[in-house]
């Protein structure tokens, strides 16, 4: 079990937290996932977590990494 952070962005409302959530969900290995919506930051916890592979379905969300 392990845990990744992520900065993100475009994170508003708990609407956009909702389909974070659920998007990340789709992809293997993850447990948990949780958001901040104040500082965009996105923890997901699990096993074999790639943060490329997280990053990529977080920018396809619409929730790019911040540079
Ligand atoms: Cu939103």
């Amino acid at each position: 079990m392990s845990k990744v952070e992520i900065q993100a962005s475009n994170i508003k409302c708990g609407g956009c937290v909702s389909s974070i959530q659920d998007g990340l969900k789709e992809l293997d290995g993850i447990s948990a996932v949780s958001v901040d919506i104040e500082s965009n930051k996105v923890s997901v916890e699990g096993s074999n977590l790639e943060s490329k592979v997280i990053e990529k379905k977080l920018a396809e969300l619409g929730y790019p990494i911040e540079e």
